[in-house]
């Protein structure tokens, strides 16, 4: 099943913010570090007026930590842009940002002339957890699923520093569907727009390639299952994903896979590495692939 999401708040989200960064000094892009790829959206390279942006890579406690390494030195390539994995619930990771942010833009922050960031991403990857950290209490409104903010919000520091929370916003023609699987395996596409069992299918099938063992350990299995279908029946029978009869129910046990998967219990999972672009030199020998 295709997946497509584009609720429509998004779009007027989307238009007040390109008009926002006007104003704006730094922009925080919150993403998944287990994705950080997908869970990039590509119109802010149109909307950003060369405005210094801070790639966070959230969830740092959910992903592969040397993935996420990775990640860091591909994003610092580029000019102008500074990556800083970290976990949006941690007052010491959100105090590392913080001194970012100053040390990006060291003539704002003072009296009459705030320090103006805002934190930008796609759904449900923890800018309103994030920015509760940084102001020290719950400001903004958090859930456990996409789409929670859907309204902008100021909030002043008191330290120099103004925040501007904004809603998750994805883009309206999601054609590269694997792109699309991997947010809804992360959470961060809608219920309504997905077919748990095809994304359960979808992330069985990528843990059995990368990450077996996790699999095996997790569901005490002695061995893998051939196909993905055979490993979420494994998994439905382990986790009591039974119906009436004792067939097991293949749909609940996506559901429950797929919870399991989002929230760390099956160990920390990237599902994406970056991809360095081949050069080719005179002779024809390919540098700088990976
Ligand atoms: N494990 C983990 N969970 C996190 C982290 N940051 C946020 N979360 C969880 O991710 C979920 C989404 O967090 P939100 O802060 O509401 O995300 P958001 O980006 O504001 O989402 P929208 O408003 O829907 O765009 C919540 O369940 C948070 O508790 C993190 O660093 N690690
Ligand atoms: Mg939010």
């Amino acid at each position: 099943m295709a997946i497509r999401w584009y609720p429509g708040h998004m779009g007027k989200a989307q238009e007040k913010m390109a008009e926002a960064i006007r104003k704006i000094d730094v922009i925080v892009e919150v993403l998944d570090a287990r994705l950080p790829s997908s869970s990039a959206n590509h119109q802010l390279n149109e909307m950003r007026r060369n405005k210094p942006c801070i790639k966070v890579l959230n969830k740092h406690d959910l992903a592969d930590p040397a993935v996420t390494k990775a990640w860091v030195r591909y994003f610092e390539q580029e000019t102008g842009v500074f990556a800083l994995p970290l976990s949006a619930r941690v007052h010491a990771d959100a105090k590392q940002l913080i001194k970012l942010c100053q040390k990006t833009v060291p003539h704002r922050g003072r009296p009459g002339w705030p320090l103006r960031v805002m934190v930008f991403g796609i759904p449900n990857t923890g800018k309103s957890t994030l920015i509760n950290t940084l102001a020290g209490k719950c400001i903004a409104k958090v859930g456990d699923k996409p789409a929670v903010t859907t309204c902008g919000q100021q909030i002043d520091l008191k330290n120099g520093i103004v925040l501007s929370d904004t809603p998750g916003i994805l883009w309206p023609d999601m054609n590269d569907q694997t792109v699309a699987y991997r947010l809804a395996t992360s959470g961060a596409i809608g219920a309504s727009a997905l077919d748990y069992t095809c994304v359960g299918l979808f992330a069985a099938e990528f843990m059995m390639e990368r990450y077996p063992e996790q699999l095996l350990t997790r569901y005490k299995l002695s061995e893998q299952p051939e196909t993905p279908t055979a490993m979420l029946e494994a998994i439905g029978r382990r986790l009591g994903c039974l119906m009436a009869g004792g067939e097991i129910d293949i749909h609940r046990a996506a559901e429950a896979f797929l919870r399991e998967l989002r929230a760390g219990k099956i160990g920390r999972i990237s599902f994406e590495e970056p991809v360095y672009a081949v050069e080719s030199t005179e002779t024809g020998e390919e540098v700088g692939a990976e």
